[in-house]
């Protein structure tokens, strides 16, 4: 059955490549290994993953780990699509995988809106999908398995309660502090979770102000942009909370271009997430206050997803990863061995 619908694949995926012309594989959007393209014997599963970009140092990683596990080593026909932070990129690549009869659809939605009719074509075709990262919002929770990923709102809250804590052993506990927010892609589940669980604490402090929370897209050069507006736009502001590390390098440049210093001994306290290795760098020299970590290494917990489902177990509703927050003293303990 599985080498019938490989092969299926396989053809559908050659007249896909004759319909594009004698572009490169690249041309549909499905960034194409070439093991996915020789002949597979029959206990292959077929694995359909739509990725949402590339925007990242988190997302290189995130993507890693899938493509690490889902190998025809490990017992996978792996058609990985990269949708270029676009959801109709995503749309487009569920609904080749549902033609080409893959065994199971995994994705991360960019955004939580969207994604009904989709999924109902999916769950038409019987085919189950799994999340990871993002969720997605929809009438009906049939219309996905389950999902692997973080607990946005709890780091939120670990950024919050983290800056009440260094407020007050730094003795500006009673201060006026100014703080302004760069956060991701706008309707993302990581922005929503972030931003309810810092706030849900920074509700408990009066002197804390939320002069701005701005969608600066998760990028380097749009974290820039929008930490160069901000700081044309306010006269004071004491902390930067930014909802990633790539955003925390373009906020940096802007504000060492104004003279702004960051971390420990800055003139301004600057709170990250993701906890990419480069920025952990950073926290080691003190130039970034805290790194909030949300762990990308989930391939492993899909695959656990997948052989529990083939093997017909019970499966959970949601699966958590396991992080923690990084700071100046702790760094030092976990830079050598990380991996990303
Ligand atoms: O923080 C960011 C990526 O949804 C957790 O998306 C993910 C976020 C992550 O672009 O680096």
């Amino acid at each position: 059955m599985r080498h019938n619908r490989i092969m299926q694949c396989v053809l559908l995926l050659c007249s896909l490549l004759l319909l594009v012309g004698c572009g490169t594989r690249w041309d549909i959007h499905t960034e194409t290994t070439e093991d996915t393209l020789t002949p597979m014997d029959d206990n292959l599963i077929v694995v359909g993953v739509s990725q949402i970009g590339s925007e990242s140092v988190w997302r290189t990683a995130n993507t890693s780990s899938i493509q690490n596990v889902f190998t025809k080593e490990n017992g996978y026909f792996l058609i990985f699509d990269n949708a270029r932070q676009k959801q109709e990129n995503q749309i487009k690549a569920i609904r080749s995988f549902i033609s080409q009869q893959v065994d199971y659809i995994v994705f991360s939605p960019i955004t939580e809106d969207g994604w009904d009719t989709v999924l109902m074509e999916a769950k038409e075709a019987g085919i189950p999908v799994i999340l990871f990262d993002r969720q997605v919002k929809v009438s009906d929770r049939s219309l996905y398995t389950t999902w692997v990923g973080s607990n946005f709102e709890e780091e939120g809250r670990r950024a919050g309660l983290w800056l009440a804590e260094y407020l007050e052993q730094t003795g500006r506990s009673g201060e006026d502090i100014q703080i302004v927010v760069l956060q991701g892609t706008e309707g993302s589940t990581s922005v929503i979770g972030r931003t309810e669980g810092f706030d849900s604490v920074a509700a408990l402090h009066d002197n804390w102000k939320i002069l701005e929370q701005a969608d600066a897209e998760y990028t380097t050069a749009k974290g820039k942009e929008v930490m160069k507006d901000m700081l044309g736009r306010y006269e004071q502001i004491d902390v930067v909370v930014s909802q990633n590390d790539d955003m925390t390098f373009g906020a940096m440049e802007a504000l060492k271009e104004a003279g702004v210093s960051t971390g420990v001994d800055g003139d301004v306290i600057l709170l990250s997430f993701d906890a990419v290795k480069s920025a952990l760098k950073l926290v080691e020299d003190g130039q970034i206050n805290v790194d909030i970590e949300c762990n990308p290494n989930q391939g492993e917990s899909i695959e656990k997803v997948i052989r529990d489902m083939e093997a017909g177990e019970e499966i959970e509703s949601e699966y958590y990863v396991s992080e923690q927050i990084f700071t100046p003293e702790n760094v030092s303990d976990y830079l050598p061995d990380r991996t990303y």
